[in-house]
């Protein structure tokens, strides 16, 4: 039918401040949708296998210096260049989840006084997540967790910012876990809410872009 031609894999995306969780949580959601029998991926932006990438790391792990404009477009650049594999994925079936996307991109300049409309401008155009899952908790309490390690975001002044920039870009659909609960409590509520978003993109869901 042609409703089956137009089945895909969702994009599904974690955020969250640092030690918030997510990279935890989205490996139990690759197993729990694997187990169920879906095709699935891991993916995490920043990717640091590219040559962007590549330039990113070493900038997060303090061994260059760059303009935080410059590093801001690095970043959305990283975006860019895996686009068309997100989108070839999406369309032979495969849910992608990742770990952090552009709203972690603009949550991070604009905590450092970049202008947020001018943070979004080169994310426009990018695919649209079918689900954001924004993995909740105070900056103080993450910072408790074990505590942060040496890369340049990594410091508590510095998430109270991101923090107060990701309450500036929630919208409606947005979903806001409450990620102080237990592990087990936080993967629960996820499995829920991102195997309704699956079998919604199986059906069909149209893809749509981000900030146009
Ligand atoms: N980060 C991540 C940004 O500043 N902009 C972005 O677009 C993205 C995707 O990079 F502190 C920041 C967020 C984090 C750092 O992320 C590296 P991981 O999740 O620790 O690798």
């Amino acid at each position: 039918s042609s409703k089956k031609s137009d089945s895909r894999g969702a994009l599904i995306v974690l955020e969250g401040l640092d030690r918030c969780g997510k990279t935890s949580q989205c490996s139990k959601l690759i197993s729990y949708l694997e187990g169920s029998g879906h095709a699935v991926e891991s993916w995490r932006f920043p990717d640091r296998n590219t040559g962007v990438g590549q330039m990113i790391s070493s900038y997060l792990m303090n061994e260059s210096h760059l303009d935080d404009h410059a590093i801001h477009l690095l970043f959305s650049a990283n975006r860019w260049e895996k686009r068309s594999l997100m989108e070839s994925k999406l369309r032979s079936g495969t849910t992608l989840i990742i770990d952090r996307y552009a709203f972690s991109g603009v949550a991070f300049s604009s905590a450092k006084g970049l202008d947020v409309e001018w943070c979004k401008a080169p994310e426009a155009g990018l695919l649209a997540p079918d689900l954001v899952l924004y993995l909740d908790i105070s900056p103080e309490k993450a910072a408790e967790r074990g505590g942060y390690g040496d890369e340049r975001y990594e410091k508590l002044e510095f998430q109270q910012r991101v923090a107060q920039s990701y309450r500036t870009l929630y919208d409606a659909t947005w979903k806001i876990v409450d990620a102080t609960r237990s592990m087990e409590d936080v993967e629960e509520q996820l499995k829920q809410i991102v195997m309704e978003c699956v079998l919604k993109c199986q059906e069909g869901k149209p893809f749509t872009q981000l900030w146009q």
